[in-house]
Order: C-alpha cells, then structure tokens, then sequence
C-alpha cells in the first residue's frame, strides 16, 4: 500500500511540471494520461518487488521487470537466429499460406503492377535522357519498385509521407502525374517546386508528401516530430479520420545520428508513425558489410522498443500487408511506432553520378536481376491467375512508354521559371546585398549575351528590371 502511494507521487512530482503551462482542455487530457500510467505502473510492480526478500525480479527504473540470475550470460548476437523475413509468395509467385491467401483483389493488383511496370520504364528512360545530356540527375529505383509502390498502396491518402530519394514508386501510386514527374525533372516553370531543387527532389502539399532533401536522415526526425504532432490532433479531433506519418529511409541513412535520436523520441513519445527502411545492400558505394555489425535495422527497431518485423521487398503482397498492419498498429492506444525493414536489392547505379561497377561485380548484379525482382515475382502470380499474358504485357509497355515521352517532350519545352525565382522566397523584400547580386547579374547577362542564353526563361531579363523595380 505504502509503495502505491510513493509511487504516485514520484509519477505526479515528474509529469506536473508539464502540465502548468496548457489550458484547461489539454490540462484534463494530460491528466488522464498521467493516471493511466500511474495505473500501468501500479500494476507492473504489483508482484515483483526489490523490498521482498525472496524477489525473484527487481524494478530498476531503467529496467522493468528484469529477472534475477547467477548465470554470467552475455548476450551473443551471433548465436541467435537472424530475425525472419516475411513472405507471401515465393519466388515463383506462388501463394505460400493457402488458407491466408492474398488480400489484394485482382483489379487492383494489376493497377499495382502497372505502376511498377510505369516506374521501371520511366526510369529507364530518365537515366538515358540524363546520359544525353537532356537532364542533369536521375535516380532509379530498380529492384525496390515493390517497397515503394506497395507500402504507399496499403495507407490513407491524408497520412503524411516522408522519403528519402528512392521512393518515385511511392509517388507514382499516390497519383503524382508523369506531368507533375517530368516538369520537376526539367524544373520548368510548372514545377511544383518552382523549379529550385534538384531533379528527384519531388514533394506535393496536394498529396501529402513532404519535398525530398538530400541531406540523409533529416526526415526521420521531421517524421517523428510530425507524428507527434498528429497524435495530438488526432486526440483533439476525434470527428476526423485519425492519420499517421510515414518515413522512408535506406540502411545508409540509418548510420546518421538523426536516425537514433528520431527512434528514441518516436519510441518514448508513442507516436503514430511507420518508419520504413529501404534495405537495398549498399550506401553508394559502402556494402551493409561496412555499414553495421548487427542484425540490420530491425534489431535496432526492437532495442527501442518499437513492434518491428522484416520483410521481403520482392513481394508486393508481403509489403502491402505488412504496411497494412503496421498502419493498425500506429494507431493504436493513440500512438504507437512501428519500424519495418524491406529488404532489396539495389540493381541500378546509386544515381546517374554513380559507375557501380567500380564497386561491385556486374555478375552480383546479373545474379540478383536473374534471381528476384518485384515486377516478375508479381508477373507470376498474375500469369498463374490468368489475368496477365506476353501480349498485354507487350501492349501495356508500348502504351506507357509512349505516354512518358509524351510528358517528357511536353515538359522539356516548357519555358524555365523567371530568374528573378531564385531571389525570391527567402526574405520578404529584396535586401541591400541581393539587389547588389540582381544589378551585377543582370549586367553581365546584358553584356555576354552568346555566353548566357537567358531565352528559355520566362521573361528574360524583364524579370530581374521589374524585380529592382518593384522594391523600391
Ligand atoms: C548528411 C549526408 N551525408 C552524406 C550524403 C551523401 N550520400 C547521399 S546518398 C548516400 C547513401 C545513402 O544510402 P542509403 O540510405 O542506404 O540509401 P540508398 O541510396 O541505398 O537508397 C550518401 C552517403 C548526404 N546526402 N547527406
Ligand atoms: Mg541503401
């Protein structure tokens, strides 16, 4: 009884400070959290208890629940078995549980195979057009179509979505045109994001998907705080739908410090969130073998104490469910992390700045391309079900590649954003040291005319004169 009562009071002296500076509404709402721990903590110490002479488990307040024991036994990671990868097909595209099935009706599994059938050709011509000099960048997502394509497949169009780079198939699924792709590409006047990143770097404010940074990991902890944020909204606005984030990343990513710190915050906050880890084998040119010592990144999901579970990114269906699941999972007791490792092959070159084979052996390639693939794995379940055949297969390549060529001349002849775009958005007027900048450049675009063809710009240089003038 007299433990009960301690232990309320260390529960109240630690969580009240938090509470003095909220109203009234989040003030009662943060009160019954704080019983319901109180309750929960009431409860897990109830039997085992340091205080009784023949305790056969201690309470350390850092390790709940430990049991006592005269075995020296240091945990040996290498003799544990690896942690298993789920699977619903085989490699053959046969359903491996008959009475679990497949829960993916037959329309839309072909739409998920035409999207991954669209991406695979979109990226092969994107990573041409680039070696023609037509574009600067390109990254493809060979191997890993089924990740991307199939987790965005099995969430809720408001959920909030964070990628690294190698996620276009997440895109793609969402509805983000070959329009929409192609004019970010060129950074056209229509691109949506003002023509100012590199190409790759793709975001939709309509799609909830937040623009791509290069600079790895960043969006892990921007995911984690974002949940966060919806795990509050999602408490205060119980009339709409409840939401979650979700955040890509590669096993390379998972080596920066804001991954650590962005698991550690998600785990201990309970927010409603999926992070899912590309697996792909390689950090540009760094193999997992270099990366990490453990069992990949799914381990790291358990040591913070996050549900977590492995699975084969070859397999769409497998990805789909697991996604779906893991989506439950978030949502419930108000929040709740859940990390899943898809693992891949990364067939391509990192992007087109990369020669992989500088690295890696063009037999390893050949044998993962030979040996798995998310497209054909699918391929074989349809042709099993009757639903695909060589034919529609030659007709639905030919159709997408000419719709993509479309988009891609259509958007290569777009006209570039004004150049007076890269001075604005930062501050509110022009300052002192920028219209310095904007006067020099527009002199010597004035005076090297054959030097610097402004033409393909939106207003030529008309843009910058009206730029000076109007923050007069
Ligand atoms: C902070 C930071 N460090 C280094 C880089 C350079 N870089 C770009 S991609 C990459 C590898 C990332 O590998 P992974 O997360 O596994 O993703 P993958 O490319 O395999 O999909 C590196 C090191 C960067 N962009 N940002
Ligand atoms: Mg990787």
């Amino acid at each position: 009884m007299s433990f009960r009562y301690s232990s309320r009071r260390v529960w109240q002296r630690r969580l009240w400070p938090s509470l003095t500076c909220t109203n009234g509404n989040q003030r009662s709402q943060q009160l019954i959290c704080l019983h319901a721990q109180q309750r929960r903590c009431v409860a897990s110490t109830a039997d085992g208890v340091a205080s009784t002479a023949n305790a056969e488990r201690v309470l350390f307040p850092g390790a709940l629940n430990s049991e006592f024991t005269n075995a020296m036994q240091f945990i040996r990671p290498s003799t544990h078995k690896a942690i298993p990868t789920y699977r619903v097909l085989d490699q053959y595209g046969q359903v491996l549980d008959k009475e679990t099935g497949v829960d993916t009706e037959d329309e839309e599994a072909l739409k998920l195979y035409r999207n991954m059938v669209c991406l695979s050709i979109m990226d092969l011509l994107m990573f041409e057009a680039q070696r023609q000099g037509r574009l600067s960048f390109y990254m493809v997502s060979a191997g890993e179509e089924g990740i991307a394509v199939g987790s965005a497949s099995a969430l809720h169009p408001s959920d909030v979505i964070f990628c690294q780079y190698r996620e276009t198939g997440v895109y793609m699924q969402r509805g983000f045109t070959l329009d929409q792709f192609m004019n970010q590409l060129f950074s056209n006047a229509k691109d949506l994001g003002l023509g100012r990143n590199m190409p790759v770097h793709y975001g939709s404010k309509e799609l909830n998907i937040q623009t791509i940074s290069s600079t790895l990991a960043t969006q892990i902890p921007h995911a984690a705080g974002a949940a966060y944020a919806l795990k509050l909204q999602n408490q205060q606005q119980p009339d709409i739908a409840p939401r979650i984030a979700v955040c890509y990343f590669g096993e390379g990513a998972a080596s920066e410090g804001d991954f650590h710190a962005a698991m550690n915050i998600a785990a201990t906050r309970q927010v409603p969130a999926i992070f899912v880890c590309r697996n792909n084998g390689y950090a540009i040119s760094t193999p997992t073998s270099d990366q990490y010592r453990g069992d990949g990144i799914a381990s790291r999901g358990a040591g913070y104490g996050m549900d977590t579970l492995r699975v084969d990114g070859n397999d769409i269906f497998a990805v789909r469910r697991a996604t779906k699941e893991a989506r439950r999972l978030a949502l419930e007791d108000g929040g709740r992390p859940v990390l899943i490792e898809m693992m891949a092959y990364r067939v391509g070159h990192h992007s087109t700045s990369d020669d992989s084979f500088a690295y890696r052996q063009r037999v390893e390639v050949e044998d993962w391309k030979r040996r798995d693939n998310p497209i054909t794995r699918l391929r074989k379940w349809l042709e099993g079900r009757k639903l695909w055949d060589e034919d529609r297969e030659r007709a639905l390549r030919s159709s997408l590649r000419k719709e993509i060529l479309v988009a891609f001349d259509k958007a290569e002849k777009e006209k570039k954003p004004p150049i007076s775009n890269a001075f604005e958005g930062v501050y509110e007027h022009v300052t002192e040291e920028q219209r310095m900048h904007i006067e020099e450049l527009k002199d010597i675009l004035e005076r090297y005319p054959k030097e610097y063809d402004i033409d393909p710009y939106e207003e030529g240089l008309e843009s910058l004169t009206k730029l000076l003038e109007k923050q007069k």
